[in-house]
């Protein structure tokens, strides 16, 4: 050692995704983000491509410098095309989410289940400047959480890259472990790097990252796809449940439901009728239902009890 501190540039990591869970965990946990490699198949990335191409072409430019009105954005993916449902129930991604979310690293358990946040195509158009560094979980106002602090994340985002993403074309810009920071550090522009990914990778980052689109200087857009879960009992930024159709949602996977919101969040957040929303989605009651208990299990003993050393019979029946 010469007694000089070196300047270590920042980088964002890659991991195939076959390497073991608790490595991409423990990534993830430590820099806020993480490249998986090949995330997707080569058919399934292609089909992505093909179904979502037509979504890209019709996309208009945003209203705003924020959403940038050279990139094309558009919604409900699931109701768009088949392909979307690898995405959202990515096994590796989706398993990443709700261990991020569902408890810290200590074990405190924040939620009982998670659900999708937003899906979005997001085509980064030619001539777009970069977008401000953000942190997405601002969506939810948690700076003026009272009781938020570092670690406590709200939202897991997997950007699905459809094209390759590079310096050249908007790769996404990242602050390395900003996820640690104090909220009101900005970064320097030595501590931004951006994501450069191959197409069919995907790039994860929780809801305390700081990050932003990048430019792209080329002629060309550059196509992603964007699946942000978020916790349970948080509103979802989009209202997924009015933009995909009942009958299309009706038609897909069990756990697709569940994470469009047709699931109850114990104890009675979002149900129908006082029952689970999947029951009325298949049509199981049209208009009365009977009210269905959904206690979580910390509140199971304390009713239990209540009743008990009241000697109310008849309660658990
Ligand atoms: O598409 C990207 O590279 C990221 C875009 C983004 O962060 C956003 O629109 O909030």
């Amino acid at each position: 050692m010469d007694g000089f501190a070196r300047f270590t540039a920042p980088s964002v990591a890659h991991l195939p995704v076959d390497a073991p869970f608790e490595e991409h965990l423990a990534v993830l946990r430590r820099d806020g983000v993480l490249v998986i490699d090949n995330a997707l198949t080569r058919a399934q990335l292609d089909e992505l491509g093909r179904e979502l191409d037509c979504w890209f072409e019709r996309a208009p430019g945003g209203e705003g410098a924020f959403f940038g009105r050279r990139t094309r954005r558009f919604g409900a993916l699931m109701a768009k095309a088949r392909s979307a449902q690898d995405l959202v129930l990515h096994e590796r991604i989706l398993s990443l989410s709700e261990c991020v979310l569902k408890a810290d690293d200590l074990g405190h358990k924040r939620c009982d289940n998670i659900q999708l946040n937003i899906s979005q195509g997001i085509g980064i158009g030619p001539g777009e400047p970069e977008q401000v560094i953000h942190r997405d979980q601002d969506l939810f106002w948690v700076r003026h959480w009272p009781a938020w602090r570092q670690g406590y994340e709200v939202l897991v985002n997997a950007l699905f890259c459809i094209d390759d993403f590079t310096l050249e074309n908007g790769a996404t810009r990242f602050v390395p472990g900003s996820c640690g920071w104090d909220l009101e550090r900005w970064p320097e522009d030595h501590e931004i790097v951006q994501a450069e990914a191959k197409a069919g990778s995907a790039i994860l980052w929780v809801g305390s990252m700081m990050h932003g689109g990048g430019a792209n200087k080329t002629d060309y857009l550059r196509r992603g796809a964007v699946i942000s879960y978020n916790l349970g009992w948080l509103q979802p930024g989009e209202k997924s449940l009015l933009s995909i159709p009942r009958e299309v949602a009706r038609n897909l996977p069990r756990r697709a439901q569940q994470l469009l919101g047709y699931q109850v969040h114990r104890p009675t957040l979002g149900w129908v009728e006082g029952r689970d929303p999947i029951e009325w989605l298949n049509g199981e009651f049209s208009d009365i239902g009977q009210t269905q208990d959904h206690l979580p299990d910390d509140l199971v003993g304390v009713v239990e009890n209540y009743y008990r050393q009241r000697q109310i019979s008849g309660a658990s029946q």
